[in-house]
């Protein structure tokens, strides 16, 4: 970014450079450039401490699903803190809100579905999932089925299992991972894969399901705990699975005996036009993780919702020896359940599906005409262009030109928070987001493309 124009910004950034270490970043390129200083935020716009207004795409991490600033929000998790601090969940105590908010998920998730583990974060919840499962078959007595199978370019989490589950060759390369006993199949990419193939998109979906049969049964369906997917691949580039993926899917886990984990912490609370992924993708999982949108932000919070029959064969091995200090924190319950009461006021899973989901789809759509996109897709409030140098040919442009990350910086300098995967550019903006906002994104995605156009085609 330009060199800063009040020294109030620069302070901090020295500050910053000094002693905060940020998450996913390259420290040294990030300090000689200086952060940007975010001072706050309102609605679905970002303010930063040079006073630009920043469209936010992404709803933070994928994360404030009703926007910035609610004070039912805050007032809520300020009257929770009053009453009662802390509690823990451990030792044979609960407290109102706890028990109110684990109802409150359980009610919205289908009929088989009705105990809620709480955690404080995504990579917690695919821990507590995956000890979950592997203890389950452990009291179905069949302790050979250890093996949890998912997917590449899968994000799981940050920690050593959730990067392990997720299938992210930089972050597996940096430290030994994955730990033993998980392996991944490739993901049901169309643009990256499928078209090539000389199939249609439903027989893509099949074909790519099916690797999923041949890896368990490759393993022994005897070895095999799990299968871990998200509906939509968030953090690996909008991957959306032709409709006939996921029954299929389903399927194959159904018919060996493997568990289905649902990671919904992208797509949950309606991201893809439906409460959960899938809903929208129609499967019916085990387990299902959740994050994220649960809160929106406002205080960290996740969960695990367990089957009945998981339910009742945990219970009937006693003590699960899993819990963390903040499982069921009051802030973070009485944060969820406010959360959920402006989602039913506000009826934003209705409005994704039937109006503001349309609106933007049609409209993000229309992005691809543009000389640089390849594919403009969307599904509910969840989208991605894929950057091309030639139209016709479909073909990338060099890894060198670096276009996904111009991209994303040319988005911020138009005004706009859009994420690069690679060369795939992604949004996931709030739901609450107005239609004149939309338009607005797509506007300046738009100037964006035009702006990086100009920098890497040949005049
Ligand atoms: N599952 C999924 C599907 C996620 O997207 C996690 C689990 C882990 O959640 P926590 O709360 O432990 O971070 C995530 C998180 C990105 C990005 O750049 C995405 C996530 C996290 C950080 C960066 O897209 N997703």
């Amino acid at each position: 970014m330009a060199g800063p124009a009040n020294t109030a910004t620069a302070n901090i950034q020295a500050v910053d450079a000094r002693h905060h270490w940020h998450p996913f970043s390259d420290m040294a390129a990030l300090n000689a450039a200086g952060s940007r200083v975010i001072v706050g935020a309102e609605g679905v716009s970002l303010t930063d401490s040079e006073g630009h207004q920043i469209l936010d795409g992404m709803s933070g991490l994928w994360n404030v699903a009703v926007g910035y600033g609610r004070r039912e929000i805050v007032d809520a998790v300020a009257e929770a803190l009053t009453t009662l601090s802390y509690t823990n969940t451990f030792f044979q105590c609960t407290h109102p809100l706890a028990a109110t908010y684990a109802q409150a998920i359980a009610e919205l998730l289908p009929a088989h579905l009705n105990r809620v583990f709480f955690t404080s974060s995504g990579s917690e919840a695919n821990d507590t999932a995956f000890r979950a499962a592997r203890t389950y078959w452990d009291l179905k007595g069949r302790p050979g089925k250890k093996r949890f199978i998912a997917r590449r370019n899968g994000y799981h989490g940050s920690t050593v299992l959730g990067a392990s589950l997720g299938g992210m060759a930089p972050m597996h390369a940096q430290s030994g991972l994955p730990i033993e006993g998980i392996s991944h199949i490739d993901q049901p990419y169309w643009f990256g894969d499928g078209r090539h193939l000389g199939m249609t998109p439903d027989e893509y979906g099949i074909f790519a399901a099916d690797r999923l049969a041949a890896e368990i049964d490759r393993l022994g369906a005897d070895t095999v705990a799990a299968f871990i997917g998200e509906p939509i691949q968030g953090a690996g580039g909008v991957v959306i699975p032709p409709d006939t993926y996921w029954p299929r899917i389903a399927e194959i886990c159904r018919s060996r005996d493997i568990l289905l984990i649902a990671d919904e912490v992208i797509c949950g609370f309606g991201r893809t036009g439906a409460m959960w992924g899938f809903e929208t993708f129609g499967f019916s999982p085990d387990i299902v993780t959740m994050a994220k949108a649960m809160t929106s932000g406002y205080v960290p919070c996740g969960g695990v919702a367990f089957s009945d029959d998981v339910a009742a064969t945990l219970e009937e091995g006693g003590e699960f020896f899993h819990g963390y200090t903040a499982s069921g924190h009051p802030a973070a319950c009485a944060a969820g359940l406010a959360n959920l009461a402006i989602f039913a006021r506000e009826r934003l899973v209705e409005r994704v599906a039937d109006d503001i989901g349309p609106y933007l789809a049609k409209r993000w759509a229309s992005l691809g005409d543009h000389p640089i996109v390849g594919e403009a897709r969307m599904r509910g409030l969840i989208g991605a262009l894929e950057l091309v140098r030639d139209k016709a040919a479909l073909a990338r442009f060099p890894g060198a030109a670096g276009a996904g990350t111009r991209c994303r910086d040319l988005a911020v300098a138009n005004g706009l928070v859009m994420r690069a995967v690679g060369d795939t550019m992604v949004i996931a903006p709030p739901l609450v987001i107005s239609h004149a906002a939309a338009d607005r994104l797509v506007a300046r995605a738009r100037a964006t493309l035009d702006a990086l156009a100009a920098e890497l085609l040949p005049a």
